[in-house]
């Protein structure tokens, strides 16, 4: 490849990056760097797909919290009208997406709740129809990625991360919590959190906390951000400083309050006022951090390139396995025996 220089002389070089690509710098800028800013108006225009599920029994604050992240009714509270409604006979998965738009970006976000999880008398294998929910998505994504005419952008529906709500017990974690994460985490990033910590003391936060952990630990569930994944040192001393931090003891409100003068998010008692978004208070802005401003692209990548990457693999190699290439069929796209088995 010849690169012409505009500067002073027109130079010519090579088109490997060896030291003499960068000898460009004695005779003048070439614009290598103008590519960050090309794909910033890429990006800006074609906007930013993010797909959250939230998962934990009835009342634990999840349409709340879902509220509370992103500032707006993105998640319809449980009204509780009837009796029907109060508990569902079983988990229902209602997806409802928003289109959000903060400074010129814009995102589509998509809140997946799974009301009904967790409270039936007997919740064993409660954890299946969510696993077969996030592999419909994955099936569905390698559909429209093996068609021969296949859509410029494959709309992304797969789930990027799995909010798990853990009641603020104070003990440890329960068998439904350990089953739902032992197979969950294996296909999809898990984020586990202490939901209504402003619950507990803060010495019971912090002895949960060590005693979450640690039955994480003992069950082998490796939780968001995987150690496996770090990329490097630098990625690796930041997200050991969040392993240390998780599970993260929330509180969601999407009540605002007069604080000091500033209007803040909270949660009114009678002996004060729990503000949602200090670091003093909850972990709330940890959680958001993680989620938003630090760890996004992450989160998405690593759905990519590892669970979807794992499922497509797998997928195609039965495929080829098969004396005729065919498969049962289920209703939904996927095939009847890979409705529940994609875990490694
Ligand atoms: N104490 C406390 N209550 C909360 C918190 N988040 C939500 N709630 C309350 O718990 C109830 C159930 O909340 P909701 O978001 O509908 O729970 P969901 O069923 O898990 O979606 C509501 O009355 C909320 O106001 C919290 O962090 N702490
Ligand atoms: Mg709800």
């Amino acid at each position: 490849m010849w690169v012409f220089c505009p500067t002073l002389y027109p130079c010519v070089l090579t088109s490997g990056f060896s030291a003499e690509t960068y000898q460009c710098n004695i005779f003048g800028y070439v614009g290598i760097d103008a590519i960050l800013e090309q794909m910033r108006r890429k990006a800006m225009k074609q906007g930013f797909e993010f797909n959250i599920m939230v998962v934990g029994q009835s009342g634990l604050g999840k349409s709340t919290l879902m509220n509370t992240l992103f500032k707006s009714k993105v998640s319809r509270r449980s009204l509780m009208t009837s009796e029907e409604e109060r508990i569902p006979k079983t988990i229902e998965i209602k997806s409802i997406s928003h289109d959000i738009e903060e400074k010129g970006v814009r995102m589509k976000l998509t809140v997946i709740d799974t009301p009904g999880f967790g409270d039936q008398i007997n919740n064993e294998n409660c954890w299946q129809p969510i696993m077969k929910f996030i592999n419909v998505q994955y099936e569905q994504y390698l559909q429209e990625e093996i068609n021969i005419e296949r859509k410029k952008r494959i709309p992304d529906s797969r789930v990027h991360c799995c909010i798990y709500f853990i009641p603020p017990t104070g003990h440890c974690l329960r068998p439904i919590d350990i089953e739902f994460m032992r197979h969950l985490s294996k296909v999809v990033n898990i984020v586990p959190v202490i939901a209504k910590a402003d619950t507990l003391t803060l010495e019971e936060r912090d002895f949960f906390k060590q005693k979450i952990r640690e039955d994480l630990r003992a069950n082998e569930i490796d939780i968001y951000p995987q150690k496996e994944f770090d990329e490097d040192a630098e990625d690796r001393i930041i997200n050991e400083k969040i392993r240390e931090m998780i599970p993260f003891a929330v509180v969601g409100s999407d009540q605002e309050y007069q604080v000091n003068g500033k209007r803040l998010l909270g949660r009114k008692t009678r002996w004060g006022t729990v503000e949602v978004e200090n670091t003093a208070h909850c972990e709330f802005a940890y959680l958001r951090d993680l989620l938003i401003r630090t760890h996004m692209q992450n989160i998405k990548d690593i759905t990519s390139s590892i669970h979807y990457e794992m499922y497509r693999v797998r997928r195609l190699n039965e495929n080829n396995t098969q004396p005729n290439g065919q498969q049962a069929i289920h209703a939904n796209g996927v095939p009847e025996h890979e409705v529940l088995s994609h875990e490694m």
